[in-house]
């Protein structure tokens, strides 16, 4: 049996050192480091530094746990729990200079792919607004300790937010996709990083969220988050979050998201 309760303390603590270490990069000047699925897809310095601090310090609190991190690969550990991990979500905006990015920390047990894994603990935090995200299974949604509920009622329409891909070839399909949904939406977001999106939908500051082409550390916490605030993360019909699809809100506006974008 997995001590979720302790693990939210350590994911915490060392969220907010990432965090501090990526502001800090950051307000000092950022260098892209490489370019990786495509042109637009882009790891600066900052992201693995920030990811090897915090690898570093999971080893050293618990070192038979697994990881699996954006910039850095997979391990596997002999504990049942694996630490998936997004060092600086939302890297574009981060480049940019934009304060709209977040480090995403969760802890899962079983098979570490989202097909398969349970969710114990998740911390999104994001440096700049100073705002922490959390949530461990069954122990609910925060925002510091503020419990969190995702919005259940829209009748001006939903507030969504969704994302589109680094590949170019793929913007047709997303915006496709926007159009099929536009009819339940009063309005779009498109803020780039999927964890503060699913976020958000659990604190109810938007009332849906969807995305194709998600990896596993963008919604690893953020889908903990919307759980445990009462709300629902799909994939495809059926399916759970992963590339071919993310879905997250509140129940009956989650069928509805995905009434639209597979009819
Ligand atoms: C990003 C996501 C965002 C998505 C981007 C990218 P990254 O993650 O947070 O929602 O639209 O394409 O995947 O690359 O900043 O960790």
């Amino acid at each position: 049996m997995v001590d979720a309760d302790g693990l939210l303390p350590l994911a915490t603590e060392i969220a907010r050192e990432a965090g501090a270490l990526a502001r800090r990069r950051r307000e000092e000047g950022v260098r892209i480091a490489a370019t990786k699925s495509a042109l637009a897809d882009i790891v600066t310095d900052a992201d693995r530094e920030v990811e090897q601090l915090i690898r570093a310090r999971l080893a050293q609190a618990r070192p038979g746990d697994g990881f699996l991190g954006e910039e850095s690969g997979a391990e596997r550990g002999t504990s049942g729990v694996t630490w998936v991990v997004d060092p600086i979500d939302g890297t574009v905006n981060y480049a940019y200079g934009i304060p709209h990015y977040a480090v995403s920390i969760a802890a899962v047990t079983g098979e570490p792919t989202p097909e398969a894994w349970t969710a114990e603990a998740g911390v999104v935090y994001t440096p700049v607004v100073g705002e922490l995200f959390h949530a461990t299974r069954g122990g609910g949604a925060w925002l510091g300790s503020q419990r969190l509920a995702v919005s259940t009622a829209a009748d001006a329409g939903a507030l969504l937010a969704t994302g589109f891909g680094y590949d170019p070839a793929t913007h047709a399909g997303d915006l496709e996709r926007v159009r099929r949904v536009m009819p339940l939406a009063r309005d779009l977001r498109r803020a780039g990083a999927a964890s503060l999106d699913l976020a958000y939908v659990a604190a109810a500051r938007l009332d849906g969220y969807f995305e194709r082409g998600l990896w596993p550390w963008d919604h690893a916490a953020g889908a903990l988050l919307v759980t445990e605030a009462g709300g629902v993360v799909t994939g495809a019909p059926d399916g759970r979050p992963g590339r071919e699809m993310t879905i997250a809100a509140g129940a009956d506006l989650a069928a509805r998201l995905s009434s639209a974008i597979y009819r």
